[in-house]
């Protein structure tokens, strides 16, 4: 069986957090960077990305596409389910933790001026202290294995690290994270994860987007002007 293969960009948008759980699950693949617009329309040619959009994981003969749905795969054969009985929870975790990402600390770095990715980056910083953080810090609080649910490791701690480290690493917007303890141990319990651990040590995880980042983004993603 060959290795799983992951296509994205050489940063961690949306294909990070799938990383995260092949590093949980102890699967190992390759990182397949796009550097080239023939290279992204290629793979559409080939009917390798059923929205013609990527991140795309080939894994046991399929080519899987959306990030969420990569996610579950990966959690169901790396045993990163969690209890039947605990789905509803770790699934509203999981939304919790996506759309607190979607607020814009990715995206930041996507907008036209400085000023407004600064104006994002602040906008995302409220919204997660507001509306995001005190939920995760409340369960956190109650839990007694250090994860978000259950006594394991589940998708709602992968997607929940994916949006929080965000907020870690980001110097403008770090600071409020000291209002939240919890959140800031759950940090450091993830990290010390197998398989986590040596990946996040590794050049395999990425910073934040830089600007580089975005243009070699851009550079894929949008067609040639005419
Ligand atoms: N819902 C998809 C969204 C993926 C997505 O928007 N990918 C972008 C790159 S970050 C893309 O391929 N865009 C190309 C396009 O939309 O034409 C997911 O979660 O994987």
């Amino acid at each position: 069986m060959s290795k799983p293969r992951l296509t994205y960009f050489d940063g961690r948008g949306f294909a990070e957090v799938s990383r995260l759980a092949l590093s949980a699950a102890k699967i190992e693949y390759d990182d397949i960077y796009l550097r080239t617009r023939d290279e992204f329309l290629q793979l559409i040619t080939d009917g390798k990305l059923m929205f013609k959009q990527v991140p795309l994981l080939e894994i046991d003969g399929q080519n899987l596409i959306g990030s969420e749905c990569i996610l579950r795969y990966i959690c169901n054969k790396g045993n990163l389910q969690g209890k039947p009985e605990d789905q509803t929870k770790i699934e509203m975790l999981s939304m919790g933790a996506r759309d607190m990402l979607k607020a814009g600390f990715s995206g930041a770095k996507f907008q036209a001026t400085p000023e407004k990715e600064e104006e994002m980056l602040q906008n995302a910083g409220k919204q997660s202290k507001e509306r995001y953080l005190p939920v995760f810090e409340k369960v956190l609080g109650e839990s007694k294995s250090g994860f978000l649910v259950g006594d394991s490791l589940t998708m709602a701690d992968l997607m929940f690290f994916d949006s929080v480290s965000y907020v870690n690493d980001l110097s403008q917007i770090q600071p409020l994270l000291a209002d939240f303890p919890n959140c800031k141990r759950f940090i450091e319990h993830f990290s010390s994860q197998p398989g986590i651990k040596e990946y996040l040590a590794s050049p395999r995880r990425h910073p934040p987007p830089s600007d580089e980042y975005v243009q070699g983004v851009r550079k894929v993603l949008s067609p040639p002007s005419s």
